[in-house]
């Protein structure tokens, strides 16, 4: 394969509030791979629709998750920062795609059986090809590593297999056109870390989640110090102290959820955590975890806050993306017509 140069590309939906674990799975990551990495971060608002969104709501979340980039620490002027339907290349390849991948493929994909339920007849064609989507968004790029959370492990797999499929389907043409023998990369997932997955704080079997109907499940990004401890102290536990070894928190989804939070927001490990902590009760625990989360969080909604209360300055920042990534986008679609046989002029 043609060497691609290294990039990172990864994209956060304007669905609602954002929560610690959209901070701890991706934007923690997001923000530690801008030292190493040419990085693009979009605001997926296409992905938002395949479920329905109120047309206002829409405009102030993908807003809001902008000013969270921002706020996390990424640097808007040396990464590109975007919202997606604001390059069309997206849906194109998205398209494309859409031709490439198996309904098999599809069928198999957990994240959609999970949020059809029993209601598939009545979900949106766009729930279902959700994933070619986003490996469009990821292969409009050509981008080498995805930072996300676990949640995201078997979409990132489904677009190594379309990049896979595209460059084999159109082998002779790609040789024909000095691409070599490969045109998109193999994609690496980054996923990394004590909580690739932080869990519902009233279940520890849920995954921490913007459309949990209860708020007391997720600690948003815009909580203030009060309603963290509300939550913190409210989150569900077991009757048992705390172990002292990792292996003791197997079958304790509760206390493992708690610790894993605890070694992300501290960049530590488990087992540091309980080198502090074992042996002794959640009441003293949960009130280092408030201390904590708050000393961590705070500054976050703080500074969101305030780039809110500009509006015009978000929607340029976005502009000034859009305009950087399309650049990048609208070589990617000419090659992609060139080596699907589109006559171009
Ligand atoms: N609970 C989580 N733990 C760790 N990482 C998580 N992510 C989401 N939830 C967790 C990661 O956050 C990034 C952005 O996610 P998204 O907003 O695009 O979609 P999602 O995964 O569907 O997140 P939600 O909160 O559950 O949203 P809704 O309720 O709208 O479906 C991704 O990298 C994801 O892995």
């Amino acid at each position: 394969m043609a060497a691609v140069a290294e990039r990172v590309f990864s994209g956060v939906q304007p669905t609602g509030n954002l929560h610690l674990g959209n901070y701890l799975g991706a934007i923690k990551r997001f923000v530690e791979l801008q030292e190493r990495f040419d990085c693009i971060y979009c605001v997926v608002d296409l992905h938002a629709i395949t479920v329905w969104q109120e047309p206002e709501e829409l405009k102030r979340h993908t807003r809001e998750v902008t000013a969270a980039f921002i706020a996390c620490g990424i640097d808007p002027k040396k990464h590109i920062v975007f919202n997606q339907s604001q390059v069309s290349g997206h849906a194109e390849l998205a398209w494309i795609f859409n031709c490439v991948a198996r309904m098999g493929w599809l069928n198999r994909m957990t994240q959609f059986k999970e949020k059809a339920g029993k209601d598939r007849e009545n979900v949106s064609v766009g729930l279902f090809a959700y994933p070619d989507l986003m490996a469009a968004d990821i292969l409009l790029y050509r981008a080498t590593h995805v930072p996300v959370g676990e949640d995201q492990k078997q979409h990132l797999e489904l677009t190594r297999d379309i990049a896979q499929k595209f460059n084999t389907d159109f082998g002779p043409s790609l040789s024909g056109l000095g691409f070599g023998e490969g045109y998109f990369p193999l994609t690496e997932p980054v996923i990394a870390g004590p909580a690739t997955r932080v869990m519902s704080l009233r279940d520890g079997s849920k995954k921490m989640s913007k459309s949990d109907a209860s708020d007391f499940s997720r600690i948003n990004l815009t909580d203030d110090a009060e309603a963290i401890a509300g939550k913190v102290r409210r989150a569900k536990t077991d009757p048992e102290p705390l172990p002292s070894e990792e292996a003791g928190l197997k079958e304790r989804p509760e206390a493992d959820n708690l610790v894993g939070i605890y070694a992300a927001l501290l960049d530590g490990t488990k087992q540091s955590v309980l080198d502090q902590f074992g042996g002794g009760q959640f009441s003293t625990f949960k009130g280092a975890l408030v201390d904590l989360a708050v000393e961590k969080l705070s500054p976050i909604a703080g500074e969101m806050k305030r780039l809110m209360a500009d509006v015009s300055a978000i929607d340029a920042i976005l502009a000034d993306g859009a305009d950087r990534a399309r650049v990048i986008a609208d070589k990617t679609i000419a090659d992609v017509k060139d080596i699907v046989g589109m006559v171009r002029r």
